[in-house]
């Protein structure tokens, strides 16, 4: 499947209030180069309704792509450089020119280096399908409203689109998003974020009026599907932005970097305390849960989880639940935190050998690793993916009057996890959560990577609009009374599912 290629804007789920954008992109584009853009490339934001911190563990989670979306209009040039503007006058222009290699400096960061993480991988797969390849020159002129630091993944809404525009620039004009998503993962890393893979996927296979449910084995797929209609009550899902920012490049060495380091080694830990080998899972040097649910299951002899079969994924993924609660695999001290020391002893490595396979490849910092709450976190947000989609798929087949309740417990105790075991909520959005519950969300929870950014809540058309009135009250103009109106429309929107990346040509 290509990434598609449209004539007009007709991918948008309102065609036109994007009108008037795209025409002051195409006016300011000629006033900055002096020429037309020649095609438009295009990458969204996303949602995440369920499952956080468990797509670098390998299992399934449930986003969808948003209309709020990165855009760049692109012309070749035939210099051997590179020019980019910004719409927005926060983020300056820059130029640079081609060279074999692209150099990140992550002490400056600026939002050039997105671009790079795009251009890097883009440059790596053309010399990949052709090694003569020489990249041309190009000027592209940006544009951006998703909101940054916002958990609705801006970072990945550029880099796909950088890498997106590079391609498109360089001839390749049918473009797999499977390859796109493969290629676009690993792009964050160069910005010394370990990411896993759900935002980019769910930014390039979005489509629109579909969530998705998106799998990385036995490989990394998304896989649009219909929500399900609620009648009469319709189900709605609103996203409204704590307005705490979450700064990912900052916090990344005690937030987002240290869970996936805590993650991997529990999967190790667990598989040494059952003296299993652990299954690689594709190209990563660390274990994985997923890895080890696999191996333990192979273990007791049964066949592989194929990740369709949702009661088989339950039943095991329940099953992992009971284990790490045993006090051989953690004891009473170990359930609190293990130190390092501690850690590389029951892994049988070296102090040494433990920081150049776990600690040397990000930036990390910490007193204790929590093995046992980031594990416990994993397995059981897992498990709510998988019963959520069971519902979702229940309600296909007999309508039940419980379904809204029914998921909205399970948000409901997917925060109390990210909050209580993976400790990535903060209080501001703990308090956002309860007042949206007092008014009118079945439930509701930070989505994406937390520590801040934005929650979505799950509704109903009927109940929308006092459930908002309550949040602008309760919440926005008690923390934020000079808060505009402006602002608090882009703080509060109802989530449509949209179209993922695409290219425009113009
Ligand atoms: P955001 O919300 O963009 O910081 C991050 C990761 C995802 C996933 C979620 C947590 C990036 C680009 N994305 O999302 O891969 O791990 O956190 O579920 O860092
Ligand atoms: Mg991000």
């Amino acid at each position: 499947m290509s990434v598609p290629i449209f004539k007009d804007l007709s991918f948008y789920n309102d065609a036109n209030s994007s009108t008037a954008r795209y025409q002051a992109l195409q006016t300011s584009f000629n006033k900055v180069y002096g020429n037309e853009p020649e095609f438009v490339g295009r990458s969204p934001g996303r949602v995440n309704l369920i499952g956080d911190h468990i797509d670098y563990c390998y299992f399934s989670v449930l986003p969808m792509a948003l209309d709020v979306d990165v855009i760049a209009a692109t012309s070749i040039n035939d210099s051997n450089t590179i020019r980019l503007a910004n719409t927005n006058d926060k983020f300056p222009s820059y130029e640079f020119e081609i060279s074999p290699t692209f150099e990140i400096s992550q002490a400056d960061y600026t939002w050039v280096n997105y671009f790079k993480c795009g251009l890097i991988v883009a440059n790596n797969y053309l010399k990949e399908l052709n090694p003569s390849t020489k990249l041309k020159g190009m000027n592209l002129l940006f544009d951006g409203n998703v909101p940054t630091g916002g958990g609705l993944s801006s970072s990945a809404a550029i880099c796909v689109t950088s890498a997106l525009v590079v391609l498109r620039a360089n001839g390749l004009t049918n473009i797999s998003k499977e390859d796109l998503t493969r290629i676009t993962v690993v792009s964050e890393h160069y910005v010394g974020v370990n990411t896993g893979g759900m935002d980019q996927c769910a930014s390039i296979y979005g489509e629109k009026g579909k969530a998705l449910l998106i799998q990385f084995k036995p490989k990394l797929i998304g896989i649009p599907f219909e929500l399900p209609t609620t009648k009469p009550h319709e189900l709605v899902f609103l996203v409204s932005n704590s307005l705490v920012e979450s700064n990912k490049h900052e916090t990344a060495p005690t937030n987002y970097n240290l869970r996936v380091v805590e993650v991997a080694l529990a999967a190790e830990w667990l598989a040494k305390k059952l003296k299993l080998s652990l299954v690689n899972d594709s190209n990563l040097e660390t274990g994985t849960l997923r890895g080890f649910l696999d191996s333990y299951f192979e273990l007791l002899g049964e066949p592989r989880w194929d990740g369709h079969d949702i009661d088989v994924g339950i039943n095991r993924l329940t099953k992992c639940l009971e284990l790490i609660e045993k006090p051989e695999i953690f004891n009473q001290e170990e359930q609190k935190g293990v130190e390092t020391e501690h850690a590389s002893n029951c892994l049988e490595l070296l102090t040494d050998q433990f920081y150049q396979r776990f600690l040397s490849k990000f930036p990390v910092k910490y007193d204790k690793l929590k093995l046992y709450q980031r594990s416990k976190h994993v397995f059981s947000d897992s498990l709510r993916v998988l019963e959520f989609l069971k519902i979702f798929e229940g309600q296909k087949l007999k309508p039940s009057t419980g379904i809204l309740q029914d998921l909205g417990k399970l948000l409901n105790e997917s925060q109390q996890s990210c909050n209580l075991l993976n400790n990535a909520s903060k209080p501001d959005c703990e308090e956002l959560c309860q007042i949206a519950r007092e008014n009118g969300s079945y439930g509701s929870r930070i989505t994406g990577a937390g520590f801040g950014g934005s929650i979505v809540h799950l509704t109903t058309v009927d109940r929308l609009e006092s459930l908002v009135e309550a949040l602008k009250k309760e919440y926005y103009l008690q923390k934020f009374p000079n808060i505009t109106q402006d602002q608090l429309n882009e703080a509060i929107v109802v989530s449509k599912p949209a179209t993922g990346s695409c290219i425009l040509e113009l």
